[in-house]
């Protein structure tokens, strides 16, 4: 029996981001997620003694040279070659250009794939082939540069692939699942989307994930996959994440009191902390529900946050992100001022020359910000206007919130 671990997108040194890490505590413990999660990958290689670790690419982030990530890099790839333990390896769009790939000599138990591809002999029989990214950008197919697969043997292909990508996404070496089945391999180790997913199982088409998550966009633990290999080929997920993101919901419709709504927070994030698959989490806390209550919560939101903070911090292993509130108190329109005052409020809204000036005020704020999260909060022309009308809506709920709220 060889066993091998498959992994991609580990990211090295990527920093992770949430409003969390104004935590200094949680910041201290999560600033090498990315570091703790590959050395969790090369510990678990060596106590199941595998035959090799298998990186399909972006194992780097930026184009930053960094003298420290290489040099934490070379010493967990030397752990792998004192146990006898090969390494496999891949470039993606992220580490073709990376100073570090480039430069870099590694330990001799690691085979870097080059552009033109290539198969290794792991085992007897066993080949590993692998084509590298030339360079970040990979518009068509790498498929034909893979050498047949030899006869008579488990053959084990590693590509850094969108496949047939998502639109609005750049497409990365694409290719289709269908394709792919077809080629003959016995095993598609897989790199380039982050998320995991088990694409086929004859042959094995396999998108493992990346072993850390780094924002909420990247939620729930994060894992490896160990490949066995007997007369066939078996698959298990290996937990990887140091820390791993959570979106949570609340529904407190049922909680008619500021004791009810606290009682069933902290039941919630207990419960979260006790099933926990990583050692600690960023928590994304969504409350929604319909409420009579629900002004005086929103007038309390800040009270809300700190509450949730507290709990969180309670279980040793949450921290809270944020909270967002989406709640409705199901009451028709009355006759009061306050509802007078939210009709007029949501008409001055829907105006041109509202939404332009708030649009001017907001694009100018958004200027301070670097570029590239500029363009993640605006990814496209109506993005400034929706996110504009977003944070009008919000605003008119606070003031709401602060007059209906101190009524109730
Ligand atoms: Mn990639």
């Amino acid at each position: 029996m060889i066993r091998i671990l498959h992994t991609a997108d580990v990211h090295l040194d990527s920093p992770l981001k949430s409003l969390a890490m104004r935590d200094a505590e949680l910041r201290d413990q999560v600033r090498t997620a990315s570091r703790a999660a590959f050395v969790r990958l090369v510990d678990y290689a060596i106590a199941e003694g595998v035959a090799a670790l298998l990186i399909a690419g972006d194992l780097f982030d930026g184009n930053e040279r960094s003298a420290r990530t290489a040099a934490f890099l070379t010493l967990q790839l030397e752990r792998l070659r004192e146990r006898d333990i090969r390494v496999f390896y891949i470039k993606g769009n992220h580490d073709a250009e990376n100073p570090l790939t480039g430069e870099l000599d590694l330990p001799g138990n690691v085979h870097v794939f080059d552009g033109r591809g290539g198969k290794v002999q792991l085992a007897e029989n066993v080949w590993i082939h692998g084509v590298s990214f030339a360079s970040r950008h990979a518009p068509d197919s790498l498929l034909a540069k893979f050498h047949a697969p030899v006869g008579g043997a488990i053959n084990i292909a590693m590509l850094h692939t969108s496949l047939a990508g998502a639109e609005g996404h750049d497409l990365y070496a694409p290719c289709a699942v269908s394709d792919l089945a077809v080629a003959g391999f016995d095993y598609w180790a897989l790199g380039h989307v982050h998320r995991r997913q088990v694409h086929s199982q004859s042959p094995w088409i396999v998108m493992p994930g990346m072993p850390q998550g780094r924002d909420i966009g990247e939620a729930g633990p994060k894992s490896a996959t160990l490949l066995t290999i007997g007369d066939t080929v078996d698959i298990a997920e290996v937990p990887t994440s140091v820390v791993e993101f959570l979106d949570v919901r609340i529904d407190v419709t049922d909680a008619k009191s500021d004791d009810a709504l606290r009682d069933l927070m902290r039941r919630r994030l207990r419960a979260l902390a006790r099933d926990l698959v990583s050692d600690s989490a960023v928590v994304r806390l969504h409350v929604s529900g319909r409420t009579a209550r629900r002004w005086q919560i929103l007038r309390d939101q800040d009270v809300w946050a700190e509450t949730a903070s507290e709990y969180a911090r309670e279980t040793g292993r949450l921290w809270l992100d944020k909270i967002v509130f989406a709640l409705s108190d199901g009451a028709e329109p009355g006759q009061t001022a306050t509802d007078e005052l939210a009709a007029i409020m949501a008409t001055i809204r829907g105006e041109i020359g509202f939404s332009e000036s708030c649009r001017t005020e907001l694009e100018e704020l958004l200027k301070e910000l670097p570029p590239q999260r500029r363009a993640e909060l605006l990814p496209d022309a109506s993005a400034s206007a929706e996110l504009a009308q977003r944070l009008a809506a919000n605003g008119a709920d606070r003031i709401l919130a602060q007059m209906k709220g101190a009524a109730s």
